[in-house]
């Protein structure tokens, strides 16, 4: 059976829809979508574990990690399950998605619908930056947008 679910983005001046599909519970995740607003360039892009923006994209907690890896990229198989890696904008500010993931399901204890996808002000440097924060965030800096996951008509 097939599954969608939707997120809208909502930070102060970055906006984005992102559409998420999967043909089957074994079926890679399509992830497509829009978001306006950035700087030119690549931005992280992750599932966070909550879907909680009470206090902000704060609120959304670390990357979704069941499993207690450390932070690595999207090709990677030792990752968070929430490592999308990086969307890139234009020298218009948006980045278009179109990012297939087999990690990320929309059933199961992979499951995404409820927690929070978030955009970053800079570059995930897929755990391999050498900083401090590479294994645990990538280093990809302020939440500039968020939004929560959730299930999507058909
Ligand atoms: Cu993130
Ligand atoms: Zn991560």
């Amino acid at each position: 059976m097939v599954a969608k679910a939707v997120a809208v983005l909502n930070g102060e001046t970055v906006k984005g829809t992102v559409f998420f599909c999967q043909e089957n519970p074994k079926a890679p995740v399509k992830i497509t979508g829009e978001i306006t607003g950035l700087g030119q360039g690549l931005h992280g892009f992750h599932v966070h574990e909550f879907g909680d923006n009470t206090n902000g994209c704060i609120s959304a907690g670390a990357h979704f990690n069941p499993h207690g890896k450390d932070h690595a990229g999207p090709k990677d198989t030792d990752r968070h399950v929430g490592d999308l890696g990086n969307v890139e904008a234009g020298s218009n500010g948006v980045a278009k998605i179109n990012i297939e993931d087999s990690i990320i399901s929309l059933e199961g204890d992979h499951n995404i619908v409820g927690r929070t996808i978030v955009v970053h002000a800079d570059p995930d440097d897929l755990g391999k930056g050498g900083h401090e924060l590479s294994k645990t965030t990538g280093n990809a800096g302020a939440r500039v947008a968020c939004g929560v996951i959730g299930v999507a008509k058909l």
